[in-house]
């Protein structure tokens, strides 16, 4: 009998994650971390989670990998006393086209005008705007990894000028990609809807504010610039995007990830008119699908081959 897994997720889909992970692999043994009861961890080998309460993986004497049902690992890096084991992260063909999805739903939106036609429908207003080709529309994208990789090649087919932003330097067929530090202003400078896509990290944290929003292409095709932060919430500056907003550096933005999550019913950007708030489920992860990937991670450990999409915890993603 393989040596029993640990489930700790946070929130109400703890229970989903179980019922996949026994429907799927019933041969394995699974614990529920449930605060309340306790559990004996001492067997624990691997552990799959979604912001387990901290110092929990700590008390695992046994652990050799945790599995981060998420693309993000930036809550569990934030637990100090994290054990010293390979990290694997989610990276799978669903979560990717989910994110696409999302990502090319919200440049169309801008693009072809959706919320002007949405207020025109509220008072029944016949009138057309013009738009330009994708063809004149440059999207930047900050984080070409899995999932930007995946969508600047969709956002190709519909004709748009893509280009990338990344931490090291990358050839993509048909899109420039621009990188470090050194790479930004030029980046920045042809972007006029900028699609955030990054990590949170100690680099990235705080970097969506209003001198880089400033920095966008104002006047191109589309005659203002756009924000799309898919990524993470603390990625950006709230009061900067409302300044942003405010001041014209944008004119338009959809957020799926906040600083502060829930979204407080206070904020204002819940009510600006410009602003498209999603829940944090740009993704729309599905358990039953995921622990699939999992299990294949699992699988190939115990037949002795290298995991796969392992955290590098220097990066911090
Ligand atoms: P990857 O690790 O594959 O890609 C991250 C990209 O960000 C890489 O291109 C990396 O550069 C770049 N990057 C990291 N740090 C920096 C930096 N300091 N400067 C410039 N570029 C940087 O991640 P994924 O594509 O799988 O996922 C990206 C993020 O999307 C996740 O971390 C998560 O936060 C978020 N996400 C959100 C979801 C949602 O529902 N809203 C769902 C899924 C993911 P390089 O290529 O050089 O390493
Ligand atoms: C993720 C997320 O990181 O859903 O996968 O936010």
């Amino acid at each position: 009998m393989p040596s029993p897994v640990l489930i700790a997720v946070d929130g109400p889909t703890a229970s989903v994650w179980h019922d996949e992970f026994r429907r799927a692999a019933p041969e394995r043994e699974y614990r529920v971390w449930n605060a309340a009861q306790g559990e004996a961890l001492d067997e624990i080998v691997y552990a799959c989670v979604w912001r387990p309460p901290a110092g929990l993986l700590a008390r695992l004497p046994r652990l050799q990998v945790i599995f981060n049902l998420a693309a993000g690992v930036d809550p569990l890096l934030a637990d100090p006393t994290l054990p010293d084991v390979p990290i694997v992260r989610t990276v799978h063909p669903n979560l990717t086209m989910r994110m696409v999805e999302y990502v090319v739903l919200h440049v169309l939106m801008h693009h072809r005008g959706q919320r002007t036609y949405d207020a025109q429908q509220r008072d029944r207003v016949w009138h057309g705007h013009e738009h330009p080709a994708a063809s004149e529309v440059t999207v930047g994208i900050m984080g070409v990894g899995a999932i930007g990789t995946a969508i600047a090649a969709v956002l190709r087919q519909i004709g748009y000028n893509v280009i990338g932003w990344s931490r090291t330097p990358k050839t993509m067929p048909g899109v420039e990609v621009h990188a470090g530090p050194g790479g930004l202003d030029a980046f920045l400078a042809h972007t006029e809807i900028l699609v955030c896509l990054l990590p949170h990290t100690r680099d990235t944290e705080g970097i969506v504010n209003l001198p880089l929003l400033r920095r966008l292409k104002h006047d191109g095709a589309l005659g203002g610039a756009y924000l799309i932060n898919a990524g993470r919430g603390k990625l950006q500056v709230d009061a900067d995007i409302l300044a942003a907003l405010d001041q014209g550096a944008i004119a338009g933005a959809s957020l799926d990830v906040f600083p502060v999550e829930p979204l407080p019913p206070e904020n204002p950007l819940w009510g600006h008119p410009n602003v498209i708030v999603t829940p944090h489920n740009a993704g729309d992860l599905s358990p039953p699908v995921l622990v699939q990937g999992v299990l294949q991670q699992m699988r190939r450990r115990e037949q002795g081959l290298p995991l796969e999409h392992v955290v590098d915890r220097t990066r911090g993603y």
